[in-house]
């Protein structure tokens, strides 16, 4: 593995316009409030911490003429940036790890692992689908259009980020925990063939078998291996601090075990961890949640 030498580099995004929401972009302070840097040093990894790009509050979000699609100029500098800032990492050899933010910042990350790697295979973890387009889309919001956009469906400004090829194969990517999907969302992902590990899958397989089946996907013919985790893929209870909060979801216990898994089968080889939102938080709950799956993802093990 690339980053056996255990070098880790930690990137916040303090993105909130893909959610339409204020909050989340206090994302990246949260999870560093938890603790993160500090755990991962416990693990054994040298952490940099490159702070937080710059994200500008926009004045109105219908900043694009005929289109439901908020505050995209934004959004398209910021993922620009990111898709810099993650390529930079990833050629150092460094694996690279991402705070959000929301999760339109998928995009930016994806496409900077494209510069890296030809063959990102994808694990979302997310209660959604995030496979909407502006046709489809019933909220405008980009943050339930990255995974397309990551597949190359979408407005060109957000798939030409680090380029116009698409960033990632359908065939390579397993979506767990869904649970909320657009109309529009069922049709695209059934007519591209995407794998999508349902609560109904998790609850008739159990995660582990879901677990399993999804590193058989996102491993076979790829070169890495991103995990894209939308803390509301956890249940509420266990991650009440999200903007988009669906009942019935992956228990945190579920959701630790999932990361041991993907923690022994020694694929991952980046990560993002979006969609915390403090103001809608108990006491950092979800922030804590998050750096607790961080932990095990990166090979925390209880004994
Ligand atoms: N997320 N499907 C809904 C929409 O507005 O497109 C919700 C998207 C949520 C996105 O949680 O990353
Ligand atoms: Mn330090
Ligand atoms: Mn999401
Ligand atoms: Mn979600």
């Amino acid at each position: 593995k690339e980053w056996e030498n255990k070098e880790l580099s930690l990137i916040g995004v303090p993105m909130d316009l893909g959610a339409d929401r204020r909050g989340v972009d206090m994302g990246p302070s949260s999870i560093r409030c938890a603790g993160v840097e500090q755990r991962l040093e416990q693990l054994g990894f040298v952490v940099a911490d490159e702070g937080d790009l710059v994200v500008r509050r926009a004045k109105h979000h219908s900043d694009v003429p005929e289109s439901n699609l908020k505050y995209l100029y934004e959004i398209v500098r910021v993922n620009e940036e990111l898709c810099e800032a993650v390529a930079g990492i990833a050629e150092k050899g460094r694996f690279p790890l991402v705070l959000g933010g929301d999760h339109s910042i998928a995009i930016g990350t994806l496409a900077g692992l494209r510069r890296k790697k030809s063959n990102v295979g994808v694990i979302w973890y997310d209660s959604h689908g995030d496979v909407n387009t502006a046709e489809t889309s019933p909220s405008g919001n980009i943050h339930g259009m990255a995974l397309a956009v990551a597949m190359g469906y979408g407005h060109p400004l957000l798939t030409g980020i680090g380029g116009d090829r698409p960033k990632v194969k359908p065939e390579h990517v397993a979506i767990i925990g869904a649970r909320s999907l657009d109309p529009g969302e069922r049709i695209f992902l059934k007519r591209l063939g995407v794998t999508v590990f349902t609560m109904h899958e998790v609850d008739r397989l159990g995660i582990s078998a879901v677990t399993e089946r999804a590193i058989d996907i996102v491993s076979k013919g790829t070169d890495g291996v991103h995990l894209s985790l939308d803390l509301d893929g956890v249940d509420p209870k266990d991650a009440p601090g999200v903007g988009t909060p669906v009942p019935a979801g992956i228990t945190l216990r579920e959701s630790l075990l999932a990361m041991e898994l993907l923690a022994d089968a020694g694929i991952v080889t980046s990560a993002e961890f979006v969609e915390v939102n403090p103001t809608l938080d108990i006491q950092n709950q979800t922030a804590k949640a998050a750096v607790e799956l961080i932990a095990s993802l990166m090979g925390e093990k209880i004994m």
